[in-house]
């Protein structure tokens, strides 16, 4: 470490849970961290801080928890409108296939979304930005999905960038154009992932592609046309991932590792084989607990079989105004334990190390470790356990991403208003 003094900030007096190391929260008591410009330059003990250090600046955190600044991995933030009356349709006993299949569901969404302007489109996506950023959360991953057209899909991936350009966020792309089949290409599944297939290299000549992505089921695209896309990824050099085995058993989660997926999200109808498939190929397990829950799913992912296998295990928001219409990683957090039976120290790794494995920033992000981007959340909490643990309660006081500390109104509710 070279001691270029005015770039160094010294955070002292924190309860760190590094989340380094293969298991374990990685607590360090009366913990220090180091932060040269954007990095993390040196994380440890205070007692054991280089001599001589002297820092430009200095804060003490007085005994807080520290963790890794939180990684929502799957989301679909940049859309128009809402779909609240289909929650009421699916609550009188309408499925989500039925409705998807009577034209509505993701094909509404689209309509709305190729109606807005870019700015609307920015307008509608950044308070949701916000929302998880207030819990802590400092990279997100944004889905297209909802343009399902080259131009649409190219405004909907510049709006998402155009979030990571305007708030202290990192931001990671991924084209989902094969989400569903826009109505312009009724019956012509095949017709529309040539065209997909072509548009790719558009989109990633412009810089908005980070990773390609696919929903591969019964209501959206077969595993062969599955192929096709992710053959188009792999010529690009662009990575995969996959919504698998959400609805029914594709055999996607196999197909994904054969192309050494980023990660295979959902994964309610994984089968043996495709746990075995994805622990072979180190593919990720994004699990969303929220699709879960609003469609009223019963079957839940095999978390035992994961584990037994040592696929690692992400838990994401999946934000998206059909199936999981909520802004909080932190009740994903609490609700992967209720519902999924992970164990807190989990639930937090997979919100942290494992969901930026999941969209390939395992190397600059996810722990607090020297080298890595200096992204750290503060909290009113003992122990990190309790961020599972608590549920419609947001102990967020304090967030640093890339070094910087946020402005006040990302971490704190607004002062109440005294009467004169
Ligand atoms: N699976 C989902 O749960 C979301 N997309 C997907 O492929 C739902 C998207 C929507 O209903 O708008
Ligand atoms: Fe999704």
């Amino acid at each position: 470490m070279k001691p270029a003094a005015a770039s160094l900030t010294l955070w002292r007096g924190a309860r760190l849970a590094t989340l380094a190391g293969a298991g374990g929260w990685g607590l360090v008591e009366h913990g220090a961290l180091l932060v040269d410009g954007a990095r993390l330059a040196w994380v440890g003990a205070e007692r054991a801080l280089p001599a001589g250090l002297r820092a430009a600046a200095e804060h003490d955190l007085g005994g807080a928890l520290v963790t890794p600044g939180l990684v929502d991995c799957h989301t679909h933030l940049v859309y128009d409108g809402q779909r609240a009356r289909e929650f009421e349709l699916r609550l009188q006993g309408a499925s989500y296939e039925d409705i998807a299949r009577a034209g509505g569901g993701i094909r509404a969404t689209v309509a709305a979304t190729r109606a807005a302007g870019d700015d609307a489109l920015f307008a509608a996506a950044r308070p949701r930005a916000l929302a998880l950023m207030s819990e802590g959360v400092t990279t997100l991953e944004i889905k297209s999905g909802y343009g399902l057209s080259l131009d649409d899909e190219a405004r909907c991936l510049r709006v998402a960038r155009r979030l990571g350009r305007e708030l202290p966020l990192t931001v990671r792309t991924t084209s989902l154009a094969a989400h569903a089949l826009p109505p312009e290409f009724d019956g012509r599944a095949d017709d529309y992932i040539d065209a997909v297939v072509q548009w790719l290299p558009q989109w990633q000549r412009e810089g908005l592609v980070d990773a390609v992505d696919a929903f591969c089921e019964r209501i959206g695209f077969s595993t062969a046309q599955t192929r096709r896309v992710f053959d188009a990824a792999r010529a690009l050099g662009l990575p995969v991932k996959l919504h698998a085995e959400q609805l029914s058993d594709m055999g996607g989660a196999e197909l994904a590792a054969g192309y050494r997926a980023l990660s295979c999200d959902h994964l309610e109808h994984l089968s043996e084989s495709g746990v075995r498939a994805m622990a072979a190929a180190g593919t990720v397990a994004v699990l969303l607990p929220g699709a879960f829950y609003f469609l009223r799913e019963t079957k839940v992912p095999p978390v035992a079989a994961l584990r037994a296998a040592g696929v690692p295990i992400a838990v994401a928001s999946d934000h998206n105004p059909g199936s999981s219409p909520g802004l909080s990683l932190l009740l994903m957090l609490h609700m992967a334990c209720t519902l999924f039976r992970l164990t807190p120290e989990e639930a937090v790794r997979g919100v942290t190390l494992h969901a930026a494995r999941a969209i390939g920033l395992a190397g600059s992000h996810g722990t607090l470790e020297a080298g890595k981007q200096a992204d750290f959340a503060v909290w009113d909490i003992e122990h990190p356990n309790e961020l599972a643990y608590w549920f419609g309660r947001n102990p967020c006081r304090r967030v640093v991403r890339a070094g910087r500390q946020r402005a006040a109104p990302l971490s704190r509710p607004p002062e109440p208003v005294e009467p004169a």
